[in-house]
């Protein structure tokens, strides 16, 4: 299987995020694509491979131009205001209640106006970063196209929590979305988005909610309780074309594990194989593991194989965009296993 990869990725580097009032170092690190790669190498039967460029216009598909240019331009308006030593992070938000939906001039009211929280900082590489993370699903999207039935696109920073104006949960661009556009606009009438990250990718859903040819489904920690909070519920099933084309399935923190994980993911899987997709993208999140730090699932390696498995059973030509996961001593053999599982 083609993984598809550059270190331009490494420019994104978030140096805190607020963990239970505390300053912590980012979990969403470079040090995560470097333990995939490795466990990737060590095992073998992976080629890597470049993206191509494509710059910034597919982001464009499924976000709005203004946020686009926010995102580029965010880092150089922070450096004037405040100059370079700490990261370009929002601390006041629009989408509150109360407060009118208008666009400020200053950088300040700008990053609240285009965030939804206060873990997707920008740094000063992360506009470059960004772009690469896009052109490495894009890239998949296009392998695929050329008659690969699967491949990897190990993105960071991740995208699913991205929506068309806001950034949020580490994410900046939607990636899987980006991909699964660039499949329609490629002559696919039917796509799939299994979300299989441990909170649910409300970018995602956001992004496809009206629309029929972009089935979305996600597997999740109940948003009652974790993060996002406040969208990924089971009766969210889409609106106007897209009514029924949106499959939340929330699963209790603390006690799924393998034997209330499967039944979900058998739901989602059948609900993909009667719709008949021309392609399938998989939001790749590995922090449904026992050891995540930040999450409450208790999937273990082995089921991780069984994922992989049970979607490559699907026989869909297959896009994996790699999104979160934080365990990372393991991180890059649970992946593997994904991966593995897949070709078995
Ligand atoms: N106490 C992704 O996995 N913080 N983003 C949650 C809960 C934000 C996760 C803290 C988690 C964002 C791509
Ligand atoms: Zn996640």
């Amino acid at each position: 299987m083609k993984v598809i990869y550059t270190e331009k990725q490494r420019l994104h580097h978030v140096r805190f995020e607020f963990l239970n009032g505390e300053a912590t170092p980012c979990f969403e690190k470079p040090e995560r694509a470097d333990m995939v790669l490795n466990a990737l190498n060590s095992h073998g039967g992976f080629t890597m491979v470049e993206p191509n460029s494509y710059g910034d216009a597919p982001m464009r598909w499924v976000h709005t131009d203004d946020y686009v240019d926010f995102l580029a331009s965010c880092w150089d308006q922070w450096v004037e205001a405040f100059g370079d030593v700490h990261d370009a992070s929002p601390y006041c938000f629009a989408p509150a209640r109360h407060l009118r939906n208008r666009i400020p001039k200053d950088i300040e009211g700008r990053l609240g106006y285009y965030s939804f929280d206060m873990t997707a900082a920008i740094t000063a590489g992360s506009w470059k970063a960004i772009v690469a993370a896009t052109e490495c699903a894009l890239t998949g999207v296009d392998l695929i196209k050329q008659g690969e039935h699967a491949a990897f696109a190990l993105c960071r920073p991740p995208g699913h929590h991205a929506a068309p104006d806001l950034m949020g949960g580490y994410c900046y661009a939607n990636n899987a979305a980006i991909a699964a556009e660039s499949f329609i606009r490629q002559g696919a009438k039917r796509v799939a988005v299994l979300d299989i990250d441990y909170h649910h990718g409300n970018g995602t859903q956001s992004i496809f909610y009206d629309r029929s040819d972009v089935l979305f489904a996600s597997i999740h920690g109940d948003p009652d309780y974790d993060y996002p909070h406040y969208l990924g519920f089971a009766d969210e099933e889409g609106e106007g074309e897209g009514l029924g084309f949106n499959l939340n399935l929330p699963l209790p923190l603390n006690t799924t594990d393998w034997s209330v994980y499967e039944p979900a993911l058998v739901t989602a899987l059948a609900r993909i194989a009667e719709y008949q997709p021309q392609a399938l993208i998989i939001s790749l999140g590995m922090d449904t593991f026992a050891d995540d730090p930040i999450s409450y699932f208790k999937l273990l390696r082995n089921d991780y194989t069984k994922i992989g498995w049970m979607i490559g059973l699907l026989n869909i030509p297959t896009l994996f965009v790699f999104e979160g996961g934080y365990a990372v001593d393991d991180l890059g053999h649970n992946t593997v296993a994904v991966l593995d599982g897949f070709n078995k």
